[in-house]
């Protein structure tokens, strides 16, 4: 269609006959709704779910005979929320990793931040982040923020399972993704520190559970890993925590503007978000994206790790709790 030129446009005799016309110069009658853009409330277009360890180690194990890191770079699998193809939730997205005895998996770095929950290793596997080596043994947690070096390796003797927890829809959302592979294939270990504000160990977190349970005796213990909500978050869009269920106990119900990927760090429970009760037990990972009422229960106890862009939220003037339906 030719660009009508301002004469025509002005010269429109009826709305039908604007509309026409409005199309060749890109614009479009806000009036006329074609698409709403403006809604009540969030629509929660993700889903609350729940993925088992179980099956994603069957499932690792197989890709272990049939692909290495060689070719892979990262021997993992994507947690995809029922509703979409890709994330987690909208910002959010997780995925399990495996790494076989002797390999490594190459070094790269990207402006995604991410960091993982180790689920199932021996002593030998390991992150070189920015040099530093770390151990991952299960219940630790590592960080590779925004343009971190990082490379995985295993010098044990049994496959290492882990979960990772990355921003990259968030990334792809406001396009200021890089990536980086590293000029040496694979980081060498160049930094020894006593302590490293990229690793949280299991013992550091059962011990200040312990400590954080003593001071609340009825409500779940939760402490945070690097700092959360106005204090600074352990990466600049999620803020990491442990919550430690006692037997019977359950977390007290929240509804907040601000999505969440849980990983059981042990025990097992259930989960109520929106209309779905999902089962879970060591490894498992739970999404509950935001604006859903939850709540988690457990009948033996439970440690579960979250993840949650309240960071992005709060920064940006969006984070608000609502009236839980549970
Ligand atoms: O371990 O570096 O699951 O870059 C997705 C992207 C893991 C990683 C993932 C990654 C990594
Ligand atoms: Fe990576």
């Amino acid at each position: 269609m030719i660009s009508p030129t301002p004469l025509e446009l002005a010269q429109s005799g009826s709305l039908e006959e604007l509309y026409g016309k409005l199309g060749a110069v890109r614009m479009g009658a806000g009036w006329a709704k074609p698409t709403p853009s403006l809604w009540a409330e969030p629509k929660k277009t993700f889903l609350p779910f729940v993925w088992s360890y179980a099956k994603a180690k069957g499932a690792l194990d197989a890709a272990g005979r049939l692909i290495n890191t060689e070719l892979a770079e990262r021997r993992n699998l994507i947690l995809q929320n029922p509703a979409g193809d890709y994330a987690t939730s909208r910002t959010i997205v997780a995925a399990y990793q495996m790494i076989m005895p002797g390999e490594k998996a190459r070094s790269h770095r990207h402006t995604p931040n991410a960091l993982r929950l180790i689920i199932d290793a021996e002593p030998g596997a390991y992150t070189i982040v920015n040099g530093e080596k770390l151990t991952m043994m299960p219940g630790d947690v590592v960080l590779t923020p925004n343009w971190c070096w990082h490379g995985h390796g295993n010098e044990g003797g049994a496959c290492a399972y882990w979960l990772d927890v990355l921003d990259v829809p968030l990334v792809q959302l406001l396009e200021p993704m890089f990536f980086e592979p590293h000029p040496d294939d694979f980081e060498k270990e160049s930094v020894v520190a006593n302590a490293s504000p990229m690793y949280f160990s299991w013992a550091d977190t059962q011990r200040r559970l312990a400590e954080a349970g003593a001071r609340s005796n009825r409500q779940p213990a939760e402490i945070a890993l690097g700092g959360l909500g106005r204090e600074k978050s352990a990466l600049a869009t999620m803020a990491l925590s442990m919550i430690e269920l006692k037997p019977k106990q359950s977390t007290a119900p929240r509804k907040v503007m601000a999505n969440s990927v849980f990983g059981v760090a042990n025990g097992s429970g259930t989960t109520e978000a929106g209309d779905a009760r999902l089962s879970w037990s060591r490894g498992d990972v739970i999404v509950v994206p935001a604006w859903q009422s939850h709540v988690h229960r457990s009948d033996e106890g439970a440690v579960l790790f979250r993840v949650t862009d309240e960071p992005v939220m709060e920064k940006l003037g969006f984070l608000r709790e609502g009236k839980p339906a549970h």
